[in-house]
């Protein structure tokens, strides 16, 4: 019965994304607690998105079920070969390692423009979520360069197995993404898996001609994917490294 229900919530989670991707055109999440990023990409890059989730209740809370949907492009990326040979009875514990037994679709098929990725299920004795927790890590090939949007947002989310208290929960629930590009962390120009001062200065150094970046380089310094280096990039760069923004 717990099986079916589950399935059925995310089968009608899933219909009810095929509303939300007609709105996602323009960028428009409202309502669930989503993290959008742009990036501007070279067709042969792997792009991995980490999906982490909080809850900040007022008071504390754990919870035993949710939901969230990934969506981008199909023409620009592609779940990697990785992803796509793993069992589907063994993707919560690949890519969710710390929710493992959570019900995970691959949803190529509700939109021919967009994929979506979504999970959910139970967990046996509730989850706090007080702390950031990575939730999903999900790899991608490049097959299109230029840029592209990947869109996580949260649509369930549930102190037990009934779907009652899902709008309640939504509203204490934040989700970011966190974004690597060939193994490298968005912003980490040095490629010593760290981002610090090094990279805020390297990316200034490129501004002003002083540096050269190589086709990769150029992809993991432009933070805010419009296609170019520039100022802003760096000042994202600088205040990831004091703690203002959480995640590039
Ligand atoms: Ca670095
Ligand atoms: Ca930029």
């Amino acid at each position: 019965m717990k099986l079916k229900r589950l399935i059925s919530a995310a089968m009608a989670a899933a219909l009810g994304c095929t509303c939300i991707l007609s709105a996602s055109a323009a960028g428009n999440y409202e309502g669930y607690p989503s993290y959008s990023k742009i990036l501007n990409l070279k067709s042969g890059q792997t792009v991995t998105t980490k999906i982490y989730i909080k809850t900040e209740s007022p008071t504390p809370i754990k919870i035993a079920g949710a939901q969230v949907n990934l969506v981008h492009d199909v023409n620009a990326l592609d779940y990697s070969e990785r992803v796509k040979s793993i069992p589907e009875d063994e993707l919560s514990s690949e890519l969710c390692p710390n929710f493992p037994g959570m019900l995970i679709n691959l949803h190529p098929e509700l939109d021919p423009d967009h994929s979506m990725f979504s999970l959910m299920g139970s967990i046996n004795n509730g989850f706090d979520l007080s702390n950031r927790t990575l939730f999903a890590s999900v790899e991608f090939d490049v097959k299109k360069s230029g840029a592209t949007n990947l869109n996580a947002y949260m649509v369930s989310c549930s102190e037990d197995n009934s779907d009652d208290d899902f709008p309640s929960m939504l509203q204490y629930a934040k989700i970011e993404q966190e974004i690597l590009i060939n193994g490298y962390k968005l912003g980490d120009v040095t490629e010593d898996n760290a981002i610090s001062i090094a990279d805020a200065i390297l990316i200034q150094k490129r501004i002003v001609g002083i540096s050269t970046f190589d086709e990769l380089e150029e992809t993991l310094s432009d933070i805010d994917g419009n296609g170019t280096t520039t100022i802003a990039d760096a000042i994202a760069v600088q205040k990831y490294i004091v703690g203002i923004l959480t995640a590039l």
